[in-house]
């Protein structure tokens, strides 16, 4: 048995002459606020299960369009913000933040570099780019573009539809961390090679005899690009391996190192076959579901308190972290595929990394 958790003393306890000398002093008595910042067995989540369906964003986005022009936006994007965290703190959880963004035919978002990390996935749309750290990496459905911490980016669209992508950075946590912050650049020149042709096989790397014919190779960041076309081939290889295996994941992998492709937020893709339903292990980061391909319901707590999302292609959905969550595949033909943002890099850097079932 754990000890209980007693009743500490509230600051109308104290008298009114003491608590404004402690101000006066930049001084704050810690019992009245210790259970608020330390309660029993879970943290208290400001976090909660939202979703995002395509189907009302799009026609918003596609106004955004008409409204503001590119010049005037520099990047033209509706933030999924989670009420939980105050629509204006534009936070989807604590370090993960969400934004659908547009790109029409000809337009130009300028280059810069910023201190958070980004990835964007590709909604729909074809035409469209972004050079980044000279790559220029071609932006198809379902493609994940890395624009890691201090590389310059900068999107185009020579298509003749518009292009809309989902943007997944560690805003919230690096602006916490007063770290974040921009630097605009020159348009780019292109470098020769491409990380995604490079490191086209798991476990076969290039390997340049020449130091100079080196393209990424001993670069932070080797692939900037994870064609949509490959990670489903990857799920479909795991399912056809392993069909006594419950969970088909892979993980968007730094190909030099094994690690996480960025440092703070983990990015998955995961598969379920036709009528599968996978119950998640309870774990401390929160995460983000977005349907590539297919359809899946997502339930997020436990009991009377769980709340389901039907999300269909293109939707988006968020979970509190120590929260129990289940996928459902309801198709009885179809395998749904599910892009995965979460905190656990963040996590297991800090120590805090937890598993409870
Ligand atoms: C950013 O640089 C992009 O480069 C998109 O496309 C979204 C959200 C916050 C801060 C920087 C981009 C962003 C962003």
């Amino acid at each position: 048995m754990n000890a209980p958790d007693t009743e500490l003393g509230r600051l109308e306890d104290l008298p009114a002459d003491y608590v404004d000398a402690l101000r006066r002093l930049n001084l704050v008595p810690l019992w009245p606020s210790l259970r608020a910042v330390l309660p029993p067995h879970k943290p208290r989540l400001n976090t909660r299960a939202t979703a995002w369906a395509y189907r009302d964003i799009k026609p918003l986005l596609l106004r955004a369009g008409e409204l503001t022009p590119i010049e005037k936006a520099e990047r033209r994007v509706l933030v999924l913000a989670n009420p939980g965290h105050g629509l204006d703190k534009m936070q989807a959880s604590a370090a993960i933040y969400l934004g659908l963004q547009l790109l029409l035919p000809g337009e130009w978002a300028p280059s810069h570099r910023h201190t958070p990390n980004a990835v964007r996935m590709v909604v729909e749309g074809e035409g469209a780019w972004t050079t980044v750290d000279g790559e220029k990496c071609p932006m198809s459905r379902g493609d994940l573009i890395l624009t890691p911490t201090g590389l310059w980016h900068e999107h185009g669209h020579d298509g003749g539809q518009p292009v809309v992508w989902l943007d997944v950075l560690d805003l919230p946590l690096v602006h916490y961390m007063e770290a974040s912050y921009h630097i605009n650049g020159q348009r780019q020149q292109q470098l020769p090679g491409r990380g995604d042709r490079a490191y086209t096989r798991g476990g076969l790397l290039p390997t340049p005899v020449f130091e100079h014919e080196a393209a990424r190779r001993g670069k932070a960041y080797p692939m900037l690009r994870y064609p949509w076309q490959e990670a489903r081939a990857a799920l479909l290889a795991l399912a056809a391996d392993r069909p006594d295996q419950q969970a088909l994941q892979i993980t968007y992998a730094n190909p030099e190192t094994g690690a996480h492709a960025e440092n703070i937020l983990g990015f998955y893709a995961l598969m379920l076959r036709p009528g599968q339903t996978l119950a998640l292990p309870v774990r401390s980061p929160a995460m983000v579901f977005h349907v590539i391909e297919g359809g899946a319901s997502v339930d997020v707590g436990e009991g009377a308190d769980t709340q389901r999302f039907a999300l269909t292609e293109a939707d988006t959905c968020c979970a509190p972290g120590y929260t129990p969550v289940s996928l459902r595949n309801a198709s009885a033909s179809e395998a749904a595929f599910i892009f995965i943002a979460d905190e656990t890099p963040l996590h297991q850097k800090l120590g805090v990394f937890e598993v409870r079932s």
